[in-house]
């Protein structure tokens, strides 16, 4: 009797837990989700996967840890699930996200992923683990905006089933931020990091010196940081980082598959290096240090020794902490230094840098200089020195400022910003093509682009992210996408859904008339 009355228990319990395994998940349409960049492809089969504290994230590698990891980490906050991280061979049949490497697909090339979603396991499979990166961002984006909150709140866990194919348009997709103008420390830009991510963005280029700060320490010229660093547009403390505080920077850019590209403004641009030593300046004496917004007015004494030692040192120091393979020398409105000298300059300038194993970066202006075929130049605003630069066999990155640039204005009343390339309204930012900016232009010439947020007029992270949202998604995806998937009308929707996700990550965004947020 009572042995009776155990296995009908037993029965019960086992029906039960066979019913919650078996509980049908909710039909859901995978092409109804808001992906930004826009993916190649989008198949769905209708069901749903449900995420729970019990998935296990399945690698078969030990290399692929660090991605599991940030994987689950970005899951844990909204959730409270701590997923647990676990090799193949121990991997459940079913409730499993299974990263692995094995794509074999020469199509995915290095950046590209596949998604596979069902009703029992997600797998994400590329060539490279930067593959792997994107193909999590775009799971992300399958969940509700509410995984973004940093507190546990009650989410609907169901992701629509279905499978994306996906790889980049371009190999260089980028954004700069200015830390000379107002210094921004550590942790601002790695939330800055952090947002390039989000959108499968792979360079942050760091605008670190200018005229009114010089924002890296180099050991064998200490005053650059003791009185260059020392104030800001406005008069303010300013900043600079140690050289382990860049390491820190890298580091972290590094493990989301983003490359620094530092930069050294030269030979204008360069008034804090003049006020931090004398003998920078051909009439000996040091400059003032200064606060003012003004270009074109700064130079380095051309044709000294001391100037190439300098640089010499300059571009040692940084390209042994700077693991990426661009060194950005600037070269943009030296109005101050003659024509020739400026020619000089520069060639000499590349030379050092390509000595120290780096490949030579310049605004659109270094054309004019004995630039090699591995030179890249970044155009801003003369379509006549992108032209030259690329007859000399140059690539090309574009960063056309009537369309690019973050620092401009988004509308006449918007108070944070610059107008002198015009205003920037959100599908302005979003309608232009690269491969159609300059004509004549050989599309396999373009490297990608990158939006410039250069911060004259920005002082803090909410500031940075007001001119950043929402036009940044969209360089993303012109950066990203094919042509043929890219239209305002669509993106202006999913634009709109992320306002939402926006909202959730605590982003200040503007909130442009021109998208029904
Ligand atoms: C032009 S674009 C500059 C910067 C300014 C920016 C402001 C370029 C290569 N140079 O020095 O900060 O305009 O929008």
């Amino acid at each position: 009797m009572i042995n009776k009355g155990i296995n009908l228990i037993s029965l019960l319990v086992l029906v039960l837990i066979f019913c919650s395994a078996c509980k049908e998940t909710p039909s859901m349409d995978l092409t109804q989700e808001s992906i930004i960049p826009i993916p190649i492809s989008v198949l769905p089969t209708y069901a749903s996967f449900e995420l729970n504290a019990n998935t296990q994230i399945s690698i078969e590698n030990s290399n692929i840890k660090p991605l599991a990891n940030y994987l689950s980490d970005l899951l844990h906050p909204a959730t409270g699930f701590k997923l647990a991280i676990v090799s193949k061979d121990n991997a459940k049949r079913k409730g499993n996200i299974t990263l692995s490497l094995n794509a074999n697909d020469s199509i995915l090339g290095n950046e590209g992923y596949q998604l596979e979603i069902d009703k029992k396991n997600i797998q994400i499979t590329a060539n490279k683990h930067a593959g792997l990166l994107y193909g999590i961002q775009t799971l992300r984006q399958l969940l509700p905006v509410n995984i973004e909150h940093d507190s546990v709140n009650h989410l609907n866990t169901y992701i629509a089933s279905g499978s994306i194919r996906d790889f980049p348009k371009y190999k260089h997709r980028g954004a700069m931020l200015d830390v000379a103008r107002h210094f921004f420390g550590v942790e601002d830009v790695k939330r800055y990091i952090d947002l390039l991510a989000c959108y499968k963005m792979n360079v942050l280029h760091l605008h670190l010196a200018d005229d009114q700060g010089w924002r890296i320490e180099i050991k064998t010229w200490p005053k650059l940081t003791e009185i260059g660093g020392s104030t800001q547009v406005g008069g303010g403390e300013g900043g600079f980082y140690t050289q382990e505080q860049y390491q820190e920077i890298v580091a972290y850019a590094e493990e989301r598959y983003i490359t620094i590209i530092p930069e050294i403004d030269m030979p204008g641009h360069t008034n804090a290096a003049l006020a931090s030593y004398a003998e920078l300046n051909c009439n000996d004496k040091a400059t003032k240090l200064y606060t003012g917004t003004h270009v074109g007015f700064s130079s380095l004494c051309i044709h000294k020794d001391i100037t190439y030692q300098f640089v010499d040192d300059v571009v040692r120091e940084i390209a042994a902490i700077t693991p990426g393979k661009y060194f950005h020398l600037g070269g943009d409105e030296s109005h101050s230094t003659k024509h020739s000298d400026f020619i000089y300059f520069i060639n000499k300038t590349i030379k050092i840098i390509e000595k120290y194993g780096k490949i030579p970066v310049g605004w659109d202006e270094i054309s004019h200089a004995n630039i090699a075929e591995n030179t890249v130049i970044q155009y801003w605003s003369n379509d006549k020195n992108a032209k030259k630069g690329l007859s000399k066999g140059a690539k090309v990155i574009m960063s056309p400022a009537a369309y690019a640039y973050l620092d401009m204005k988004y509308n006449s009343t918007t108070v944070l910003g610059l107008d002198w390339a015009g205003l920037i309204e959100v599908d302005k930012a979003y309608q232009w093509n690269p491969d159609t900016m300059i004509q004549e232009i050989n599309t396999k010439q373009i490297a990608g682009i990158e939006s410039p947020l250069w911060s004259e007029t920005v002082t803090n992270i909410d500031e940075i992210e007001y001119l950043v949202f929402p036009r940044l998604p969209g360089y993303a995806e012109i950066a990203w996408s094919q042509d043929s998937l890219r239209n305002w009308d669509s993106y202006k929707l999913r634009l709109a859904k992320h306002g939402e996700r926006f909202e959730a990550m605590e982003i200040d965004y503007y909130k442009s008339p021109k998208v029904d947020w």
